[in-house]
């Protein structure tokens, strides 16, 4: 039983056209309510034309698509309805439906249904919020293969490789009886699950490479007062909105950013410069920019003619950062160690080239891969786990003590492409041999 829910699935602004989606089991008989015809699908995909009234008073007139379970995003009945696009139409229409039996749909309740009743996993319901949010080509093409299903399809067989060794390895332990089974050894469970690991490792490095396409970088900006930070913030975003004067202490409020390098969004923050000051406006400021410096996933450290202030610099060493000596049209001697720019020349390419060495920023490949946090904190989980089973056989401990690291391998594994609760293992052992026989 499906209960019906309604949404507008386009946003609450003046549009030509605007879209309410209704799911579940009584949605034909709802929309049938308050639309000029009946809808009652005959085969899947039918478009009705008509009215949508409110006992006689006609409230827009509509196009509405019926979908027939399980041919539908959601795999229940599905209704859309496309009217026009004024929010007062739209409002006036989902309130009308709502007092004919549906129920106003939480967030994120069409996908979460589409994946309880199969027609997508958890990766690829991931995927969708992905798609709507992606400010890059490079992060929604990412995404795409994900909902596509292909990073699912890319781990299924590694998944697979878990229970196969897991399975196994329970069938020892419980049907001892059984002679027919193959016995699996220490040695067997080391290298099959080396195996595993290694290619989880390989999908954690490719993820958390990708993760920066898709998620960004936050960078922040920080030095001496006066050193060129702002300025070198306007050049990178080609847009003069930091201000920028010869007076020291000039910017006080975090001022951000962004731009685009090589497909990554980069958020930057032009931050106050370090000094003591007993301005407590600029005090403040300078704590905010410890804060952004916590927060940043990069730092550039700007100096300039003057050099590098040890004291400062403290607070930074311990972060991923770059050093870069602006003002270098005022630099007579240089040498080939340091990074030279000129924000007041517009000459930034060598720390936009130092950024994406740092941050292993080239061209991307755009391939599968599993990356977003809850994805990558449960690779790290098999591949930990995975490699304590190692440990724990190498050391030769219990068979069961070894099993136990490899199910909780398996159940992250599960929970990855949130199979957990739909299957257990001993469907996965019985499937596997004839135990019962
Ligand atoms: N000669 C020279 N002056 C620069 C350069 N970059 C910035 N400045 C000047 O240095 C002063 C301070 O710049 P600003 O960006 O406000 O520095 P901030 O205090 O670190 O944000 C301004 O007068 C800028 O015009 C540069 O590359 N060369
Ligand atoms: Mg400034």
């Amino acid at each position: 039983m499906f209960e019906t829910i309604v949404a507008l699935a386009t946003p609450p602004l003046k549009s030509a056209l605007a879209i309410i989606r209704l799911s579940g089991d009584d949605c034909f008989k709802i929309v049938s309510k308050v639309f000029s015809k009946e809808i009652k699908p005959k085969q899947n995909k039918e478009i009705h034309y008509g009215f949508i009234h409110d006992e006689n008073k006609q409230i827009d007139q509509v196009v509405a698509l019926s979908y027939v379970n399980p041919h539908s995003f959601t795999g229940e009945d599905s209704v859309e309805i496309i009217c026009h696009g004024s929010t007062l139409i739209a409002n006036e229409i989902v309130s009308l439906l709502i007092k004919n039996g549906a129920r106003m749909a939480t967030n994120g309740e069409f996908s979460s249904r589409a994946y309880l009743n199969g027609k997508i996993d958890l990766v690829q319901a991931e995927a969708i919020n992905d798609i709507i949010n992606a400010t890059t080509i490079e992060s929604r093409d990412l995404s795409m293969l994900s909902l596509k299903g292909e990073t699912s399809n890319l781990f299924r067989p590694i998944k697979e490789k878990i229970a196969e060794i897991l399975s196994q390895i329970e069938v020892n332990i419980d049907y001892p009886e059984y002679e027919d089974i193959e016995v699996v050894t220490k040695s067997k469970i080391i290298d099959v699950c080396g195996d595993i690991c290694k290619k989880i490792d390989n999908l954690i490095d490719e993820g958390e490479h990708a993760r920066i396409y898709r998620e960004g970088l936050k960078i922040a900006i920080v030095g001496k007062p006066n050193v060129g930070k702002s300025s070198i913030l306007n050049r990178l975003i080609k847009s003069d909105k930091a201000i920028v004067t010869d007076i020291a202490g000039t910017t006080r409020d975090i001022v951000e950013g962004d731009f685009n390098l090589n497909g990554v969004p980069c958020h930057l923050f032009d931050t106050a410069g370090l000094r003591d000051s007993d301005d407590v406006i600029e005090r403040i400021g300078i704590d905010k920019s410890k804060d952004a410096i916590e927060q940043s996933d990069l730092v550039i450290f700007v100096i300039d003619e003057t050099g590098l202030d040890n004291e400062l610099y403290d607070l930074v060493k311990n972060k991923k950062h770059i050093v870069v000596t602006n003002k270098a049209d005022l630099v007579k001697d240089k040498n080939n160690k340091n990074i030279y720019i000129s924000a007041k020349e517009n000459d930034v390419e060598p720390l936009i080239n130092e950024i994406k060495k740092v941050m292993d920023i080239g061209e991307l490949s755009v391939k599968p891969s599993f990356n977003n946090t809850r994805q990558l904190g449960l690779l790290k989980n098999i591949s930990s786990s995975l490699k304590t089973a190692i440990e724990d056989a190498k050391n030769d401990q219990p068979i069961d003590l070894v099993s136990v690291s490899i199910m909780v391998a398996y159940n992250a594994a599960l929970d990855l492409i949130g199979e957990n609760n739909k299957n257990d293992l001993t469907d996965e052992i019985f499937s596997r041999f004839c135990v019962g026989k």
